[in-house]
């Protein structure tokens, strides 16, 4: 397999799906909702799926797609060439705010991260990292995380680390919080990871992502050292629905082992 070649094709097709969302903006956009109020989908997030799909099948049909909005197969298993896509994350900024979304997307082969992309649409913006060759940012090497501590971290969290629930140890969230520098939260999982692997967050938690979330980013992640596993340290489960934490090596133990407890044996799936 010419990982190179698919690299072109991926870039291009990222770059070509954005000119797209970015000539949305002056056409009738249609929201709808998913499984709550919140959860919303557009028109634009479908298309740009569609085009995703339409484009991989012409590159090769054999490779498998898993989609966020479900135009790609119906995936049970990691065997083969699998390319894993969200066409927005960060639905709800694309809506409301017209920038702070993403598209992420990772090749897989038999479960292995080969090549990763994280596009910010509206900076044109493009991490992408090629297994073994390193990550870059539009065409820029990124060097390997350097090491802080946690009083220096600034770390990634949203509103619901606030509000203590039945998942998590809330002392420890408090603790945390009071350690670290300072918090963020962006309402794009993938940006949160892109600001981790570029060094402008430390860390990234999540009580619940979806592996079209984090398929990218963790490809990128591991060219640069970032850390990824659920939050209980185990591997990210890319077949269902999981914890998530993304960290810069030198405090991605020590999250886990001080400040991170959950409560609930059970692994939470969809
Ligand atoms: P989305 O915009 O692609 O839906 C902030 O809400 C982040 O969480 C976004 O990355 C969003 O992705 C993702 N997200 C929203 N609802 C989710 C859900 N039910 N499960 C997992 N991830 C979700
Ligand atoms: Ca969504
Ligand atoms: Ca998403
Ligand atoms: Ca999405």
């Amino acid at each position: 397999m010419d990982l190179r070649k698919i690299n072109d094709f991926a870039i291009k097709t990222i770059f070509h799906a954005g000119d797209q969302i970015r000539e949305s903006f002056s056409k009738e956009l249609i929201i709808e909702t998913k499984a709550s109020a919140n959860d919303l989908v557009t028109n634009i997030d479908r298309k740009i799926e569609q085009y995703f799909v339409e484009k991989i099948k012409e590159l090769d049909p054999s490779h498998k797609i898993l989609g966020e909005e479900g135009m790609g197969d119906k995936i049970v298993t990691l065997d083969g060439p699998l390319w894993i896509i969200d066409p927005i994350d960060g639905t709800m900024n694309f809506i409301k705010q017209g920038r702070n979304f993403m598209i992420s997307i990772g090749f897989f082969v038999d479960g292995v991260g080969k090549l990763g992309y994280l596009y910010d649409v509206m900076r044109d913006e493009l991490i992408y990292a090629i297994k073994g060759e390193g990550a870059f940012i539009n065409d820029q090497q990124i060097g390997k995380l350097k090491p802080l501590k946690i009083e220096e971290a600034v770390i990634g969290i949203n509103s619901s680390w606030v509000i203590p629930n039945g998942k998590i140890n809330h002392e420890k969230v408090v603790k945390l919080i009071r350690t670290v520098r300072g918090t963020r939260s962006y309402g794009s999982a993938a940006m949160e990871i892109a600001l981790v692997v570029t060094g402008k967050l430390d860390a990234y938690l999540s009580m619940r992502l979806a592996p079209w979330d984090i398929g990218g980013g963790m490809v990128i992640a591991q060219e640069v050292g970032a850390v990824v596993s659920n939050l209980k340290g185990q591997p990210f489960n890319l077949l269902n629905h999981d914890t998530f934490l993304i960290a810069n090596p030198s405090i991605h133990q020590l999250l886990l082992e001080h400040y991170i407890e959950l409560k609930d044996e059970k692994q939470h799936s969809n």
